[in-house]
């Protein structure tokens, strides 16, 4: 995974010579943490851990920290959960893709439309952001870029009934996923709820089943905004897993830790630029790793 380091390569210079593992260590690490977008809970929490560890296990090089550390970082992000999206055995898959304006909603589905594209799926965009004009005329654009089919309706229109063309659509054509941008006004927030919720009923009356995943896009690089803005679609949505859109633009990638320790949902994707093959599969495992490489 290509990764700003940034703060945790001050971390790992922390973690790397020859002092000694006393407090003032720990001080130091705690605020580089809280600097790396760690929020304040999960720090306190990784760090009384590690000095607990240290003292019971008489660590005495810093490196045995560090390798603690990791491991700790490990555990958090790892929930066991299967790597990469559901695909249902009865297609269409059903995607939609929630988060406020500008997160990266739109980038990604046209990112996630391109890789299934390359892999022979068919795929159909679902322009359910009806509320603004220039919402549905982005993802045309990325529409044909891509070289897949949109349903889309006029501005204005009920995005229920865009994802209910777009599942019919995808239907009659065979097609395999059917990915649906969806408005993201925070500040109509009850209506923008309520519509995801109506959503949510046309797809589950039209397949059998829910969505197969509800993605709730976040930019990276607002941090702990970004997971206040998390818990308030978290309270009215399903949602079954996180896009960290824009991990390239951060030099901070804590943010990941502090997502998952406080949220609990698990980061499935993650955005790594602007380009349409900028999109990774999200590996807890590579992500720490990468964090601490030595560079
Ligand atoms: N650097 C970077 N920029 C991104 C990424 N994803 C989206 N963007 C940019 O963020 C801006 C908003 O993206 P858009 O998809 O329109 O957001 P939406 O309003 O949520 O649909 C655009 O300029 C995108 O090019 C990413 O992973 N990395
Ligand atoms: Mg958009």
């Amino acid at each position: 995974m290509r990764l700003l380091r940034g703060i945790f390569a001050k971390v790992d210079q922390l973690l790397t010579g020859r002092r000694a593992v006393n407090d003032e260590l720990f001080d130091e690490l705690e605020e580089l943490l809280i600097q790396a977008d760690v929020s304040m809970r999960t720090t306190t929490m990784l760090v009384d851990d590690l000095r607990q560890e240290a003292r019971w296990d008489r660590l005495s090089e810093v490196s045995q920290v560090k390798t603690r550390l990791e491991a700790r970082m490990a555990d958090i992000l790892d929930g066991s959960h299967p790597i990469g999206l559901t695909v249902s055995p009865a297609p269409p898959t059903v995607y939609l893709v929630v988060g406020v304006n500008g997160v990266g909603k739109t980038t990604t589905i046209a990112k996630l439309a391109h890789r299934l594209k390359k892999q022979g799926k068919r795929v159909i965009l679902s322009a359910a952001d009806t509320f603004r004009a220039a919402a549905i005329d982005q993802l045309e654009i990325w529409a044909g870029r891509v070289g897949v089919d949109i349903i889309k309706h006029k501005p204005g229109a009920d995005p229920a009934a865009v994802i209910y063309d777009s599942i019919q659509a995808a239907k009659s054509r065979g097609a395999d996923f059917v990915i649906a941008d969806t408005a993201g006004r925070l500040h109509t927030r009850v209506n923008l709820m309520e519509e995801l919720k109506k959503i949510g009923r046309v797809v589950e009356r039209e397949l059998g089943r829910p969505a197969d995943e509800v993605l709730l896009v976040l930019d990276a690089t607002t941090g702990q905004n970004a997971v206040s803005q998390a818990r308030e679609f978290l309270a009215a949505v399903n949602v079954s897993g996180i896009v960290l859109a824009k991990l390239d633009g951060t030099a901070k990638g804590g943010i990941v830790v502090t997502i998952k320790d406080e949220l609990g949902v698990p980061i499935k994707l993650a955005g790594l630029g602007e380009g349409m093959d900028d999109l990774e599969d999200f590996n807890p495992k590579e992500f720490v790793e990468a964090l601490f490489e030595p560079s």
